[in-house]
C-alpha cells in the first residue's frame, strides 16, 4: 500500500501587476499557501489554497491554513493510504469542522499524487473531463475607469479575454453604476459585462442598484447582498431583469441546497475552495444542474496549482453556461509553474498530463517563500 508520510507547508508572497481593488480591500499581493504531500513510493503531490486579501473575504486566512493544516489535517491522515483520497477526505470531515480552503488544498495534493502515480490526468479521477479549454474572463479592478477601459480593449486585442467582470460596492450606487455604464458604452457588442457588489449593498441599496445596472447593459450581478441573507437574495433575483449570481453564500452543497431551495439565484460562482474540495465542487454543480440554476467557474484567485486544480473540476462539468475566472496566475508578477499556462483564444488550455499536469518552479518558490532564510535577518 501507497503511504502518506509527510506533509510540507509554505507560504509565498507574490506581488499583483497592479493594485486590485475590491469592496472590501485592496490587493498588492497575494499570499499562497503550497502543500507538498510525500507518498511512501516517492511520488509527491501539490495543492494550494489561497484567500483574498488575508480575512477580508472569509473566515480562513493563508496563515491559519498552514497552521490547521501543520496541526491538526496532516496528522490524521499521515500513514494512511494514499489512492484513496475520498477515505482521507471523510477522515478530515469527520474530526475538523469547516476550513475547507485547508482541505481542498489537501484533497488537491491527494489527486495529484495519485495522478502522477497512476499516469492519468486529475480531471479523469474526477470522472473524466468533457471538455479540454475553458472560456476565462478577466477582472477590471484598478479603481480607475479610464485605466479599466484600455486594459479591456488591450486584452480584446490580444483575444485574451472578452468577458469582464467589474469589482464596485466601494463608492456610491451612481458612481459605480456610471463606472459600468462607461466601460459597457467603450466596448459595446465586443465583450460582456458584468459586476461583483463582494456583499457591500444592503437589500433596498441592491434593489436600486441591479435596476440601475441592468438600464446600462450590465448582464449578470453577483453577491450584491450578505452571503447569509439567502431570503433577500430570492427577493432581488424575483425583481431582477438581469440575473444575480450567488458566491460568498455558497459554501459547500449544502449551502448550494439552501440557495437552491429558496430560488435565491440564477447562478453559481462554483469555487474549489469554497467548496470544500475538487469532488465536494463537483457536488456544488450537480446540484445547480438538477435545480437548473447556471453554473461558472470562480477563483479565490489562486496561482498555478490552485487554477489548475479548479480547472481539472469544471472541466467535468457537464454544463458551465457562464464560464469561468481562472485569471489568477495572470494577476501575479511571478510565475510559479515551469511551464507557463496556456491562455489564448479567449480561454485557459487544461493540461493532459499525469496528475494536475503541472510542475513547481523550485527557484521560484525559493526566491518567493515568507520565511526564506534571507529575510530572518533583515
Ligand atoms: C470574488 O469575489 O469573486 C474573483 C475574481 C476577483 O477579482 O476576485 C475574486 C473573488
Ligand atoms: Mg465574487
Amino acid at each position: 500500500m501507497v503511504r502518506v508520510e509527510r506533509i510540507e507547508t509554505i507560504l509565498l508572497d507574490v506581488p499583483t501587476i497592479r493594485p486590485h481593488v475590491l469592496a472590501m480591500a485592496t490587493m498588492r499581493h497575494q499570499t499562497l499557501c503550497i502543500v507538498r504531500l510525500h507518498c511512501s513510493d516517492g511520488s509527491v503531490g501539490i495543492g494550494e489554497a489561497t484567500t483574498i486579501a488575508g480575512l477580508a473575504y472569509g473566515e480562513e486566512s493563508p496563515e491559519g491554513i498552514k497552521l490547521a493544516i501543520d496541526t491538526y489535517l496532516a496528522p490524521l491522515i499521515l500513514g494512511t493510504d494514499a489512492d484513496r483520497p475520498g477515505a482521507a477526505m471523510q477522515r478530515l470531515a469527520r474530526a475538523v469542522v469547516g476550513n475547507r480552503f485547508a482541505k481542498c488544498a489537501i484533497e488537491t495534493a491527494l489527486f495529484d499524487a495519485l495522478g502522477r502515480r497512476t499516469g492519468l490526468p486529475v480531471s479523469e479521477l474526477l470522472g473524466g473531463r468533457v471538455r479540454d479549454r475553458l472560456p476565462v474572463l478577466w477582472t477590471l479592478a484598478s479603481g480607475d475607469t479610464a485605466q479599466d477601459i484600455t486594459e479591456a480593449e488591450d486584452m480584446l486585442a490580444r483575444r485574451r479575454h472578452d468577458c469582464f467582470k467589474l469589482k464596485i460596492g466601494k463608492r456610491s450606487i451612481a458612481e459605480d453604476v456610471a463606472h459600468v455604464g462607461a466601460i459597457k458604452r467603450a466596448l459595446g457588442t465586443k465583450a460582456s459585462v458584468r459586476v461583483d457588489v463582494n456583499m457591500a449593498w444592503n437589500e433596498v441599496e441592491a434593489r436600486r442598484g441591479i435596476a440601475m445596472l441592468a438600464d446600462v447593459g450590465c448582464d449578470l450581478v453577483e453577491q450584491p447582498i450578505a452571503g447569509s441573507n439567502v431570503a433577500g437574495m430570492a427577493r432581488l433575483r424575483a425583481a431582477a431583469a438581469i440575473p444575480i449570481m450567488a458566491d460568498e453564500g455558497l459554501t459547500g452543497p449544502a449551502s448550494a441546497h439552501v440557495h437552491s431551495s429558496h430560488a435565491a439565484c440564477d447562478v453559481f460562482a462554483i469555487k474549489i475552495e469554497q467548496s470544500g474540495g475538487l469532488r465536494a465542487a463537483q457536488q456544488v454543480q450537480t446540484i445547480a444542474d438538477v435545480s437548473g440554476i447556471g453554473v461558472y467557474g470562480g477563483t479565490m484567485l489562486e496561482a498555478g496549482i490552485g487554477s489548475i486544480a479548479s480547472a481539472h473540476a469544471f472541466v467535468t462539468f457537464p454544463k458551465l453556461d457562464w464560464g469561468t475566472e481562472l485569471f489568477g496566475p495572470l494577476l501575479l508578477t511571478t510565475e510559479i509553474l515551469q511551464q507557463p499556462l496556456d491562455y489564448s483564444d479567449f480561454s485557459l488550455g487544461v493540461p493532459a498530463g499525469p496528475g494536475l499536469g503541472i510542475d513547481l518552479d523550485e527557484d521560484a518558490v525559493s526566491t518567493l517563500r515568507r520565511d526564506r532564510p534571507a529575510r530572518l535577518f533583515v
